[in-house]
Parts: structure tokens; C-alpha cells; sequence
């Protein structure tokens, strides 16, 4: 068959296209497959993490803040039945901190009435969140997530100074 120069140039380009618009296709058709349900639509990326040894590795076997930069904080924190470790911490004032936080257990809340700090705590995921205590004084943390009988027991305190 005889073609013309440009009618090849076009069909090679058109082939060519179409494999690549098939390999990505496939490549898509992978990742979704081998994602873990539950999280599909939002597309962010998610961290990991064993609940049932969490609390016996690094930086999770040691909860608590560890000074990053100027004034600026992470705070690694386990949330469980019915309590949260560190039992306490202390951050001085105009701090940033960013929160690290997973469960041992069920799905539990992290609350901060007063400021904007709200999220979930779900086992076998580490979940973040960034706040900087500008105000000092006694912040309380509180559980918002049912967790079991004695879920209105649950909280622990920052102190900002
Ligand atoms: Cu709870």
C-alpha cells in the first residue's frame, strides 16, 4: 500500500497516542487497585502504622514534643482507650506545633474547644494537624468520637506559657 509522507507521520503519531493513553490507563487501573480502601476520592497521601505495636515504635514509644525550628514544635501523640499519651505537655507560647497523632485502638477524637483544632485519631493511620498557641494558659483536649464507656472520661491538658 502506498502512502504518503505526512498520512505515515499522522498514523504513527496516532498510534503512538493511543499506547500512551492506554499504558496510563493501565497504570491508572494499578495504583487504584493497589490502594487501600476507604480513601480513593481525596487522593492525599497516608501514612501507615501497626496499632498494635505503635506504642513500642519510634517516635510513637515516646510521645511527646520534639523541637523542630524557632519556637516551632512536633508533638507526636497516641490516643487510646481511654486516655491520650503524653498525659501532659507543656508549650510555650507563639509555639507552632504540629500534631502527630494515631491510635492504639478504635477511632477516637482530638478536640480543643475554644480553638479550630478538630480531627479524628484512627488506628493504623497517623494524622496531622498544625496549630499555633499564640494565647497562654490551660488548653483541654477531649475525645469527640464515641470510644467506649468511659469516653467522657477522656482528655488530657496542654499548658501554653
Ligand atoms: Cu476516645
Amino acid at each position: 500500500m502506498h502512502m504518503h509522507k505526512l498520512e505515515k507521520i499522522w498514523l504513527t503519531v496516532g498510534v503512538s497516542m493511543l499506547g500512551v493513553f492506554l499504558i496510563v490507563l493501565g497504570v491508572g487501573a494499578f495504583a487504584l487497585g493497589a490502594q487501600p480502601p476507604g480513601d480513593h476520592a481525596s487522593g492525599h497521601h497516608r501514612e501507615v502504622v501497626d496499632p498494635e505495636t505503635v506504642d513500642q515504635t519510634a517516635p510513637f514509644n515516646e510521645p511527646g514534643l520534639k523541637k523542630i525550628g524557632d519556637n516551632e514544635y512536633d508533638a507526636y501523640m497516641l490516643a487510646f482507650a481511654f486516655g491520650y499519651g503524653p498525659e501532659k505537655m507543656e508549650i510555650p507560647a507563639g509555639a507552632t506545633v504540629h500534631f502527630h497523632m494515631t491510635s492504639k485502638d478504635v477511632v477516637h477524637g482530638f478536640q480543643i474547644p475554644g480553638t479550630n483544632v478538630n480531627m479524628m485519631v484512627v488506628p493504623g493511620e497517623i494524622n496531622h494537624l498544625t496549630y499555633k498557641f499564640t494565647k497562654p494558659g490551660e488548653y483541654l483536649v477531649l475525645c469527640n468520637e464515641y470510644c467506649g464507656a468511659a469516653h467522657e472520661m477522656m482528655q488530657t491538658r496542654i499548658i501554653v506559657k
